[in-house]
């Protein structure tokens, strides 16, 4: 199977887990699409009804427009029954990287809001440490002063061998800093041989900068991890 029929597979398994009637946090990224049709799906042939998503991302919401999930939001729906999510890493904890499509922040608000958090993902996105794909851990900050914030990130990390962090760019010739569905910048850290600190204390020190509003690393909460692989899907609860 392709890497995309494998984030299908996870993504068709964490949808049976739908009741009708739920409140669904409705995750961001090429995995939770295979979520949202999915759902749209059973909505039109009338096997699920009455459920109500809460869009993680602007690109949710539109997409979850365009195959009928009825939307709310957080604030008319604070406690949501169930959402699922993609992921860019989980570590054996069940600890997560998540934010490289820039949509962390509301993916974290609306996650954490949630009875349960059920993360979908192929087999690629297991790691033995977080930071470990060599690929970026991302941090929300507000534009104001971000490359005083940007200073002060690297000052964390000086002691890690092969670190870097950079302003995330976008556009042509990525000519202008990504803006977040809540106009905020993105900064991205890198770590060569992945975090090899305390996760919870690197997560306080990075959120106790100020200027910074929230990072990527999704610490105990997801309930459960569906892992679909060539040998077949795994599903591993917290
Ligand atoms: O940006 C995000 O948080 C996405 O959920 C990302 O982590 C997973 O995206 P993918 O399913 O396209 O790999």
């Amino acid at each position: 199977p392709s890497q995309d029929d494998l984030k299908r597979i996870a993504a068709h398994r964490a949808v049976d887990l739908v009741e009708s009637g739920m409140v669904l946090g409705l995750g961001t990224g090429s995995t939770a699409v295979h979520a949202l049709d999915r759902i749209g799906d059973l909505l039109r042939r009338g096997v699920l009804h009455d459920i109500v998503g809460i869009p993680t991302s602007k690109k949710t919401e539109a997409h979850a427009l365009s195959v009928g999930i009825p939307l709310s939001d957080l604030d008319r729906h604070p406690a949501v029954d169930l959402s699922i999510d993609g992921a860019d890493e989980v570590d054996p904890h069940l600890n997560l990287v998540k934010g490289r499509g820039g949509s962390l922040l509301r993916e974290k608000m609306i996650e954490g809001a949630s009875k349960r958090f059920v993360v979908i993902v192929d087999e690629s996105k297991m790691v033995d440490r977080l930071g470990g794909s060599g690929l970026a851990v991302p941090v929300e900050i507000i534009p104001f002063g971000w490359s005083y914030t940007l200073g002060r990130l690297k000052m964390l990390f000086t002691g890690e061998c092969g670190f870097d962090a950079r302003l995330r760019m976008t556009g042509g010739e990525k000519k202008e800093p990504f803006l977040t569905d809540n106009s905020n910048y993105i900064i991205d850290l890198y770590f060569e041989n992945g975090i090899t600190r305390d996760l919870d204390e690197v997560s306080d020190e990075i959120l106790r900068l100020t200027g910074v509003v929230e990072h990527g690393m999704f610490l105990g909460l997801a309930s459960s991890v569906i892992i679909a692989g060539r040998d077949g899907v795994t599903v591993n609860n917290k």
